[in-house]
């Protein structure tokens, strides 16, 4: 069964199911929504996302939303198929959901802001906020500070192999390293040598591809 992907391919949350989908080799067909004509907001796709985002998928009978429950689910039912993405025993899974964690908590929380004001406002038209960009760029330092510590002693977040914990950021630092803020990430050694790597990824290099980027 192809796996159909409700989506924008530039957008951040749906790179991260079809970067799954790459990793584990899953066939996908993505049927576009486009975000600058508010299709996310239409009762059809309403259905599909109750709070009118994207991604969503549906496999056959079966439809989900949320990018990481998304990207969780593919990555377990085919543990199996493609790149390993959980962790190979109890100890290391629960480190990678920790890293996993550690995305949506402490990176994700001061990137979307950031990205918001620097690239989408101006885009649209709308004034960043300043004052709130000094601010998260502060914090992001901070937060960036220990993964270039965990990155130093770890080749990936979560140990010795790229997993759903590495995947999961990849998004959103693409757009943080579109910004004059990749200078924050530059700067640590450590994470810009993580960055370098988890990029030269045959399906990260597919997926940009795909997303004309
Ligand atoms: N937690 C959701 C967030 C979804 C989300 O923020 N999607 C963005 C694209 S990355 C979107 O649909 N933006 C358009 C909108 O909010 O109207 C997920 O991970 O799937």
């Amino acid at each position: 069964m192809v796996v159909k992907v409700y989506g924008q391919v530039t957008a951040a949350c749906p790179q991260r199911v079809l970067l799954c989908l790459l990793e584990k080799e899953i066939e996908f067909e993505i049927v576009h929504i486009d975000l600058d004509t508010l299709e996310q907001k239409r009762p059809e796709h309403l259905l599909r996302q109750p709070f009118g985002q994207v991604p969503a998928i549906e496999d056959g009978d079966f439809k989900l939303f949320e990018s990481r429950a998304i990207a969780r689910y593919y990555a377990t039912k085919y543990a199996d198929q493609g790149t390993n993405l959980l962790g190979k025993s109890l100890e290391h899974r629960a480190i990678v959901d920790q890293w996993a964690d550690v995305e949506v908590g402490y990176f994700n929380v001061l990137v979307h802001p950031l990205v918001m004001n620097l690239v989408i406002k101006p885009r649209l038209g709308v004034e960043c906020d300043a004052v709130l960009v000094e601010e998260l760029k502060v914090k992001l330092g901070v937060v960036l500070d220990i993964y270039d510590n965990q990155l130093a002693s770890n080749r990936f977040l979560a140990g010795d192999e790229f997993t759903m914990a590495d995947l999961t950021h990849m998004p959103a630092m693409r757009y943080l390293m579109g910004t004059g803020l990749n200078r924050i990430v530059k700067a640590r050694v450590n994470m810009n040598r993580w960055w370098e790597e988890i990029t030269a990824r045959p399906a990260w290099k597919k997926l940009m591809n795909i997303a004309g980027l």
